[in-house]
């Protein structure tokens, strides 16, 4: 049957080694089948999450240009995706960009990568926390983990004390930032189980997608799921379904790193489970 192919713009940092932003969201999309355009953010020697002296270039100066040739091409997304920013004045950039390539059939899945485990990354301030929520109320999707929630919504971080009426209500409140669905990442009401929790503002409907929790934590899995999540909407998966398929493909992933014994901060062993994601999207 034909379709024609979907066109991503992925804006995120590049992290030379350690497997986490354009180094998988890049794959894992394509692998999906979608023609995937980039606009770094940054380029790192390495991702800022457990190795020291690593290099930093900032492609805030970047960014403009890049988005005004786009422009000039008349090009067009499917999807405006956006990660991890290089500086404050990002937000904005990115916002502008989000303007200029909207249309009807645009969807916007911005994943507000700053913090974890109750902590910001060290390249974030609490000021680039605030301005994240601007871009946030342009998003149709946001997929925080639950340390970002906490930011977002300028409150202290819960830790791993909550139950489900708690994550409902921090779902709503998402929501009001002004993204009609909201996906939080990260969450365990039970210690055998790890998965997300979906919210649609307009059929205000919740859903609950989980797997059996792997033991460990490893760097680099919220943009695995954020492209797969991504990865499943283009291919015409609703939203339940696609969070039910990252999940997954992310526990995947994991499972394969602790068979090969993989050191955790140099990332998810994702591509042993491609064939895994191809199948779970129908294209095999
Ligand atoms: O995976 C999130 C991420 C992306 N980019 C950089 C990071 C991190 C998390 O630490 O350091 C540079």
């Amino acid at each position: 049957m034909y379709s024609k192919q979907k066109r991503v713009a992925a804006i995120h940092d590049i992290s030379c080694v350690g497997r986490c932003s354009l180094t998988v969201v890049l794959p894992i999309i394509s692998a999906a089948g979608i023609d995937t355009s980039v606009l770094p953010t940054a380029v790192l020697s390495t991702h800022t999450g457990g190795f020291e002296n690593f290099t930093y270039r900032d492609l805030t100066d970047d960014i403009s240009p890049i988005a005004a040739h786009w422009q000039s091409l008349d090009l067009e997304f499917d999807a405006l995706y956006s990660g991890f920013l290089g500086s404050y004045d990002q937000i904005d950039l990115v916002a502008k960009l989000f303007d200029t390539f909207q249309s009807e059939k645009t969807l916007i899945l911005v994943d507000p990568v700053m913090a974890d485990h109750g902590q910001l990354y060290s390249i974030y301030t609490p000021e680039m926390a605030k301005g994240m929520t601007k871009l946030c109320a342009k998003a149709d999707i946001i997929v925080p983990n639950l340390t970002e929630a906490a930011f977002l919504l300028d409150e202290p971080y819960i830790g791993e004390d909550y139950d489900q009426n708690y994550i409902e209500d921090l779902l709503v409140r998402l929501s009001q930032l002004g993204s009609k669905k909201v996906v939080i990442t990260g969450i365990s009401f039970d210690p055998q189980q790890l998965g997300a929790v979906t919210y649609d503002a307009v059929a205000r409907t919740f859903d609950y997608a989980f797997n059996e929790r792997v033991a460990d934590y490893f760097h680099g899995t919220g943009d695995i799921f954020g492209s797969t999540l991504l990865a499943g909407l283009l291919n015409d998966f609703n939203l339940k379904k696609s969070t039910q398929i990252a999940v997954d493909y992310t526990r995947e992933c994991i499972l394969r790193t602790v068979e090969l014994g993989q050191e955790k901060r140099f990332g998810v062993c994702f591509e042993r489970a491609i064939p895994y994601l191809i199948k779970r999207l129908g294209l095999s």
